[in-house]
């Protein structure tokens, strides 16, 4: 068979959790690599034996052996390479939040819609086992009507003044930091999960600082912590730290959740607490096999990931027996997969996020923004 050549657009952390994800598909290459600058596309590509490497993205992007791209890079950039790859013919896989503006993402989906190629955003964590395994409950009528949505999604990793990465800036990242980067996420999920809409929102953004000290040199996702006072220069900072949000979902069902960067002690806590009219889930990133299910006449149970005794459809997502624990470089294998068969086979079914979706989360972003400035409630279609 013959494999399906990529390109990884962007060198930092998510390029590398990608490059390692699709590298488990065994049927896709990773051909090529472009970074910000060609040392950088030059290290990475050393430390896991890519030789093609560039710092201009439309190097790749003529090479007419290149099938797909993978955009990593910073927000900003998503829209410009994406629109630019889709010319080229490129199908196109993007991080999350899809754009900085929903007028963006509403471009790219037009785009992908004319050209036909396969699109998709990525939004991993949709695809852990257990979490598939909610979302057939749900769909199943196992917990009933869905009446209430809460959770967060909280980390620590831009708690002190003195941690810096590019998303703090909103030249590079786009108006939303936190509630882009992970509250994107969120609202996606519950939205998956839940089959509904978030049809109005209330939401109160926050800068806790509102100076930090950034670091005369790049620093990578979650690595600050090896700095010393001399290496920073002082900088306003115009993108949230933490944001909260009241929300409607549907018709009926009622909601609340917070995203931070600056909750000591959590890395990278993303939870969900859904409850319908028979029974409730409760699902933690941090115990990714794990899954709550809360009960009012019998005990609530905790269900450990194992594929042989979870929905069918939910046990798709589980390549490994129970007690082999899949978490997110998994999950992330998990979207790949399904687009990769549509880059292969146009007929194949969309089952992973699209541009559309990467849309929806565009006007729902906007949507906080207007909100968080007018303290208001707003609709959001
Ligand atoms: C940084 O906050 C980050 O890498 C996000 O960008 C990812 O989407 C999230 O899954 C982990 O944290």
């Amino acid at each position: 068979m013959k494999k399906l050549r990529t390109a990884m657009i962007g060198a930092g952390f998510m390029g590398k959790v990608h490059t390692e994800a699709i590298r488990r598909l065994g049927n896709v290459e990773v051909a090529a690599i472009a970074g910000v600058s060609e040392e950088e596309a030059r290290g990475f590509g050393a430390a896991v034996g890519i030789g093609v490497t560039t710092g201009d993205y439309r190097t790749v992007l003529s090479d007419a052996s290149i099938d797909a791209v993978h955009i990593c890079t910073p927000n900003v950039l998503h829209h410009p390479i994406a629109m630019a790859a889709m010319q080229a013919g490129k199908h196109v896989l993007c991080e999350k939040p899809l754009t900085v503006t929903a007028a963006q993402a509403r471009e790219m989906v037009e785009l992908a819609k004319k050209t036909g190629l396969a699109n998709c955003v990525n939004h991993n964590l949709r695809y852990y086992p257990v979490v598939q395994q909610v979302r057939r409950l749900i769909e199943n009528g196992e917990l009933g009507e869905i009446l209430i949505a809460q959770g967060t999604y909280s980390q620590d990793w831009l708690l002190y003044d003195t941690d810096f990465n590019w998303r703090l800036e909103a030249k590079e990242n786009g108006p939303l930091r936190a509630m882009g980067d992970i509250g994107s996420h969120w609202m996606d999920m519950v939205q998956h999960l839940t089959g509904l809409k978030i049809t109005a929102l209330c939401a109160d953004l926050a800068i806790f600082h509102a100076t930090r000290k950034k670091p005369k040199f790049a620093v990578e996702t979650f690595t600050g912590k090896k700095l010393s006072p001399e290496d920073y220069d002082p900088i306003a900072v115009d993108t949230d730290d933490f944001g909260a949000v009241l929300f409607r979902l549907g018709k009926r069902a009622r909601g609340a959740f917070t995203v931070s960067q600056m909750s000591a002690g959590c890395k990278n806590r993303f939870q969900f607490e859904i409850f319908g009219t028979k029974a409730g889930a409760i699902w933690n990133q941090e115990r990714p096999d794990e899954l709550w299910i809360g009960q009012r006449n019998s005990p609530n149970q905790v269900l450990i990931k194992d594929g042989s005794l979870m929905d069918p459809k939910a046990a798709a997502y589980a390549d490994l027996p129970g007690g082999h624990g899949e978490g997110y470089d998994d999950a992330h294998k998990q979207v790949f997969r399904r687009f990769y068969r549509r880059v292969a086979d146009a007929s194949a079914p969309e089952d992973y996020p699209t541009f559309a979706d990467g849309l929806w989360g565009m006007q729902l972003l906007e949507k906080v923004i207007e909100s968080s400035a007018k303290r208001a409630w707003v609709e959001t279609a």
